[in-house]
């Protein structure tokens, strides 16, 4: 609606003077209905403005709840294909904390699929050990380079300087880890340190001050997701079916096939399977020998001086959730005597064995390699 100012007339009786003062009232009186006007079509036109808005929001939702539906469905049929899809259309960003966020919400995503991600996710975590040991390789290699760039002089390359550091961890684990049962003596340190410094030896001071201190206090290395630096090769050491109490209420026996390597005993339902069961990391644990009135056979792997407290280890469930272990010992029975005793040598020595001397070893080769070229 236009407003209009009304024709009104003018009294005859008005003198000249409100006349013109009249005039003016009216004058007024327009130019406002004008402004009014101005306003009112401004109005009119912001909520048209505010109108489109909204259904351009709308359909921007509904567009959005189509794809995650989209999403959701391929999810179901093939989980990576889903993941992806999703991240294509913006729906799902590529980190950690959002894939787990909508796995956990799971909204009509299917339970066997989500199992399916995660098994293949967990088979990754679980065997991606080798590839760790290069991590470490590259983040010493890269710390050693810094070293000798920020202190030059010190040592006569880079690669003395990468040998020392591991040396050092090393003693730190051999001198601190209760499962190490032969200490390192100061003399043996220096002896394991003979001709790094490019066929040279460093300076047995050096070398005492460094074992006395790292005696007097250890140092931590962090762990990240349980997966510690002491657990970094793979090397299968003892493999074979054994039989394993369930952790439950109900004890039960389970047949499992059973590989012991890189420090973890890992257990399968069939040989075939390519992922495992149940992941139990050896560190920290011991092993004994038990009687059992119902196995024959029968070793144990407990936290010593435990106090009900739960053993580290993940398993599988029948739905594909990958979760904590339930148990304070894993009780194991072996076909045979001989066998038990296999298994208990195999997994004392894995208990023990210091991983970092292995990598050292290798850099070791290295250096007398470069050397001799
Ligand atoms: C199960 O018993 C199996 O023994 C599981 O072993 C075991 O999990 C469960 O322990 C136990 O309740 P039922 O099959 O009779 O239910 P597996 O996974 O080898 O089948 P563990 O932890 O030993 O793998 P809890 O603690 O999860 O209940």
């Amino acid at each position: 609606m236009v407003l209009k100012a009304e024709e009104e007339e003018v009294p005859s009786d008005l003198t000249p003077e409100e006349r013109q003062e009249l005039q003016n009232i009216r004058r007024r009186k327009q130019e406002l209905l004008a402004d009014i006007q101005r306003l009112k079509d401004e109005i009119a036109e912001v909520a048209n403005e505010i109108e489109n808005l909204g259904s351009t929001e709308e359909r921007k939702n509904m567009q959005r709840n189509k794809h995650v539906a989209m999403g959701r469905k391929k999810f179901n049929m093939d989980p990576k294909k889903g993941i992806q899809f999703l991240m294509e259309n913006d729906l799902l960003k590529n980190t950690c904390e959002d894939i787990a966020q909508f796995l956990y919400k799971g909204e009509g995503l299917n339970k066997t699929a989500i199992g399916d991600y995660l098994g293949e996710r967990q088979f990754l975590w679980s065997f991606r050990l080798p590839g760790e040991a290069q991590k470490i390789d590259r983040m010493m290699e890269a710390f050693a380079q810094r070293y000798c760039r920020c202190n030059n002089g010190v040592f006569q390359s880079t690669d003395t300087c990468y040998v020392l550091s591991f040396a050092i961890i090393m003693l730190n684990t051999s001198l601190h880890n209760p499962n190490v049962k032969d200490k390192p003596t100061v003399e043996r340190f220096i002896a394991m340190n003979r001709g790094i410094n490019d066929g040279g030896d460093l300076p047995e001071e050096l070398l005492r001050n460094l074992y006395e201190s790292i005696k007097n206090e250890p140092f931590k290395i962090p762990e990240d997701d349980g997966n510690d630096l002491t657990h970094t090769f793979f090397n299968p050491d003892r493999e074979g079916w054994l039989l394993k109490l369930g952790g439950g209420r109900v004890k039960t026996w389970k047949r499992r096939w059973f590989i012991l390597t890189d420090n973890c005993l890992y257990y399968f339902e069939y040989t075939t399977d390519k992922e495992p069961r149940g992941i139990i990391p050896l560190e920290n644990l011991s092993i004994r020998e038990v009687e059992d009135s119902k196995k024959p056979n029968c070793f144990e792997l407990y936290i010593p001086d435990n106090k009900d407290q739960v053993i580290k280890a993940c398993k599988t469930e029948a739905d594909g959730r990958v979760v904590e272990g339930n148990h304070t010992v894993y009780r194991i029975s072996a076909p045979t005597p001989e066998e038990k005793e296999e298994w208990i040598k195999c997994i004392k020595a894995a208990i023990s064995r210091d991983p970092f001397y292995e990598m050292l070893a290798a850099r070791k080769k290295k250096v007398s390699i470069t050397r001799r070229h």
